[in-house]
C-alpha cells in the first residue's frame, strides 16, 4: 500500500469511527505543489509570511468546521443561560477560543502532521520543528459585526505570537516559538473575518499585549502596502513567523462566522 493510501485509510478509519462519515476526502491529500519549495522558502525568508494554497484537504476541514460549529452553539447557549458561569469556567470562550482538544486530538494531529503542511514546514523550518503538544493547537471562532456577541471579543488586535510564548515562560530570554500556521476551516477574508499580517514584519519581541496602540506603529513603520489581509479559500494556510505582527481582519460588510485552527511550532516544545 502506498504512503498516501495508508494515510487516507488511517484518517478515514479514525473519522468513520468517531463521526460515522463515509467519505472524508473529495480528492486525495496532495503532497506536491506547483511552486518549488525553494521559491516558497525564498518568499518566506523575504516576506516572513506566506499563503500556501491547497495545503490541507477541504474534506478534513469540513469535519472540523462542523464540530466547531456544534461546540460553539453549545457554548453560546450555556453563556446565554448563565454568562457568569461561562466567563468563570472558560475565559477562553470570551477570547473566541475553546479547547482544541474538544475537536479531537487525532484530527488535529492529522491536520498538522499528515498533510502537505507538514512537508512545507519540514522544508522551510526543518524537520526538527515540533508541534505535537496539544497546547500548540487552538480553535477559534471570530464573528462578523452583525453576529457579534457581548460575551466574546470582537477581534484580536495586532500582536506578535512569540510575546505569549515568552510571557508564559519563566526564562524570558528563551525563545520557544518559530512559526504560526493559521488554518481557516471555512473560506474567509471576504464574507467571514480573515487575518491581517504585516508583511516583512519580524521584529524582536516587543513584550506588548495586543492593542490598538500597534495600529499607528504599523502604519508609520511598515506603511499601507505591508498590510495584507488575503481572501482565503478552504484548504489555504497562512504561515508566518512568531514575530510577525498580525491581528483579526474584520469589516462591517462581513456576515459569516469564521472558524480557524492555530498551529504553533518551535524548535522546543512548550512545557
Ligand atoms: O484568528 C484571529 O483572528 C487571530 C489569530 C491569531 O492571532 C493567531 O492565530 O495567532
Ligand atoms: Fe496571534
Amino acid at each position: 500500500m502506498s504512503f498516501l493510501h495508508a494515510i487516507k485509510d488511517r484518517i478515514d478509519h479514525t473519522i468513520k469511527e468517531r463521526f460515522d462519515l463515509a467519505v472524508v476526502f473529495r480528492r486525495p491529500p496532495k503532497f506536491s505543489k506547483a511552486s518549488s519549495y525553494e521559491d516558497m522558502k525564498n518568499a518566506f525568508a523575504k516576506e516572513r509570511c506566506i499563503l500556501i494554497r491547497d495545503a490541507v484537504d477541504p474534506g478534513l476541514l469540513d469535519v472540523m468546521a462542523n464540530l466547531a460549529q456544534a461546540r460553539y452553539a453549545r457554548w453560546d447557549k450555556l453563556s446565554d443561560e448563565n454568562p457568569e458561569k461561562v466567563a468563570n469556567e472558560n475565559s477562553r470562550f470570551c477570547q473566541g477560543h475553546i479547547p482544541a482538544s474538544e475537536i479531537g486530538s487525532t484530527l488535529l494531529e492529522v491536520l498538522a502532521n499528515e498533510t502537505y503542511l507538514r512537508q512545507f514546514i519540514g522544508h522551510v523550518c526543518g524537520y526538527h520543528t515540533r508541534f505535537e503538544c496539544p497546547r500548540d493547537f487552538l480553535l477559534r471562532r471570530m464573528l462578523p459585526p452583525p453576529l457579534q456577541r457581548a460575551d466574546v471579543v470582537p477581534k484580536v488586535a495586532y500582536h506578535q505570537d512569540e510575546y505569549f510564548a515568552l510571557a508564559s515562560t519563566p526564562d524570558m530570554a528563551k525563545p520557544q516559538l518559530c512559526f504560526t500556521a493559521w488554518v481557516p476551516l471555512v473560506a474567509c477574508g471576504v464574507d467571514a473575518p480573515g487575518l491581517t499580517v504585516v508583511r516583512k514584519s519580524d521584529e524582536p519581541v516587543m513584550l506588548s499585549e495586543p492593542g490598538e496602540g500597534w495600529d499607528g506603529y504599523v502604519d508609520r513603520v511598515y506603511g499601507a502596502d505591508a498590510i495584507w489581509s488575503p481572501a482565503m479559500r478552504r484548504g489555504d494556510v497562512l504561515f508566518f513567523t512568531s514575530r510577525a505582527i498580525h491581528g483579526s481582519h474584520v469589516t462591517p460588510q462581513m456576515t459569516k462566522p469564521r472558524y480557524s485552527v492555530e498551529i504553533r511550532g518551535g524548535i522546543n516544545t512548550f512545557t
